[in-house]
């Protein structure tokens, strides 16, 4: 009986010891080349949701999630293949103003009215 608890002490305890090791690597993987980052992307709602995942989906891009609260886009990329700034260009090409780059006005004066997020000039 006093075995058991000590095993079920120790596989506590490497649970918690593994979950401390991945929050210390976060983002990055065991090859050193995935990253991850978060940018601001503005839009309003669930059609800017896709068309901004499908936008950050470049190539070197695995991964994008576009959350309408706070408009943060989180992208996993391959840093040997792309760099967060032609993710901020491919947003913003379809309409999308990022925290540093603006979309087009042309492109913007496009997108579904509903989409036509507020911007600050
Ligand atoms: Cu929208």
């Amino acid at each position: 009986m006093k075995s058991i608890f000590l095993i079920s002490i120790i596989s506590l305890f490497n649970l918690c010891s593994s979950g401390n090791t991945t929050q210390a690597q976060a983002g990055l993987s065991a090859d050193g080349t995935t990253m991850t980052t978060k940018f601001k992307v503005f839009g309003n709602c669930g059609m800017c949701k896709k068309r901004i995942e499908k936008a950050a989906k470049i190539d070197g891009v695995t991964a994008a999630d576009w959350d309408v609260d706070s408009k943060i886009l989180t992208i996993i990329f391959d840093e040997t293949k792309v760099k967060p700034s032609q993710v901020h260009r491919a947003v913003a090409a379809v309409g999308h103003d990022t925290e540093k780059v603006k979309a087009d006005d042309a492109v913007y004066a496009n997108l579904h009215e509903c989409c036509q997020y507020e911007r600050a000039n």
